[in-house]
């Protein structure tokens, strides 16, 4: 397969600087070598830069960096709708506000396509804020609200043409919902399965269940990674640790199953924060699980989540 690498060193949606050097640091990590090892092509576009831009003020006070997150957003969005016309897009980020760019830029590809979009959305957050109820004004926290057409984004960020329904988004390993959030996600068709749910289920059959219904629609499958999704003590590098993750094995094996469906046409490796790494592990591991999404096993065996 050939990759597309895209580095989007976009930071201020995060209330903490330093996932700028996101990209730089995965590809020092090894990214290229660990695809190409398993016979993938890969084609490094380098860094995006968005066009100028000047700030946005915004009713909701606490709402920062507004302009050049926007302009970050467009720029992101043109090249995920350019990158998707072959091959598979790796989007290396960056904080996760880089998504409200790349998800609307896969669903024009998909419509153009007649294919409906789906998301998996790794996460310990729902980032389902809008410009109005965010408190914390981190824009990083709304990036699934507005690919998915709420209200509240109207006259500051692009114009929504293509909606993701909210029916084609799946949650996996939320820990961490504010309660502007909850009310609103409630009255959609998101699938949010919280740590609970893993806990009582495991997470190879909430990642068949989902594999299934895209299958099923005939989908093209975009897979959002935010480093915090993962427990802290073996990802330390992201702004907003939050106990209880994701344990090294649950994310081999959500990996391990999506690349056997076959399904898999896009990648954002978001919140990477280099700053906050331990000698570099929280980067190697993102690698190694980069590794395992494109086909990298330990035995070769006969495929169960197909
Ligand atoms: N919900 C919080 C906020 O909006 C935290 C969002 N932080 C994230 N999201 N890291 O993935 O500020
Ligand atoms: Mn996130
Ligand atoms: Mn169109
Ligand atoms: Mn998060």
């Amino acid at each position: 397969m050939e990759c597309t690498l895209i580095g989007a060193p976009l930071q201020i949606g995060a209330g903490q600087l330093g996932c700028e050097m996101g990209p730089s640091v995965l590809r020092i990590a090894g990214l290229r070598a660990a695809l190409e090892e398993l016979g993938h092509t890969v084609k490094d576009v380098g860094n995006l830069t968005p066009r100028t831009f000047d700030e946005m003020p915004h009713p909701n006070a606490a709402v920062h960096h507004l302009g050049e997150t926007v302009a970050w957003v467009e720029a992101l969005s043109s090249a995920a709708y350019e990158h998707s016309a072959n091959g598979m897009p790796i989007f290396l980020g960056g904080d996760h506000a880089i998504s409200a760019g790349t998800v609307p830029g896969l669903a024009r590809r998909a419509a153009e396509l007649g294919r409906p979009l789906f998301v998996l959305w790794l996460d310990a957050h729902t980032d389902f804020h809008s410009l109005e109820t965010t408190a914390s004004g981190n824009l990083h926290g709304t990036p699934v609200a507005y690919y998915t057409g709420q209200a509240g984004f109207d006259g500051y960020f692009p114009t929504l043409v293509h909606a993701v329904p909210t029916e084609n988004v799946c949650m996996i390993g939320i820990r961490s919902v504010d309660s502007a959030e909850q009310a609103a996600i409630k009255r959609t068709g998101i699938t949010v399965h919280d740590m609970r749910v893993i806990d009582e289920h495991g997470v190879a059959v909430l990642v068949r269940n989902f594999i299934e219904k895209v299958k099923a629609a005939n989908g093209l499958l975009h897979v959002s990674f935010d480093v915090d999704f993962l427990e802290p003590d073996i990802a330390p590098a992201v702004g907003t640790t939050v106990p209880g993750g994701a344990t090294y094995r649950e994310a081999h094996l959500i990996m391990e199953m999506l690349h056997d469906s076959n399904l898999v046409t896009s990648l954002d490796i978001v919140e990477l924060n280099p700053f906050l790494d331990e000698r570099g592990k929280t980067a190697k591991l993102l690698v190694d699980l980069v590794a395992s999404l494109m086909g990298k096993r330990v035995m070769d065996r006969p495929t169960l989540a197909g």
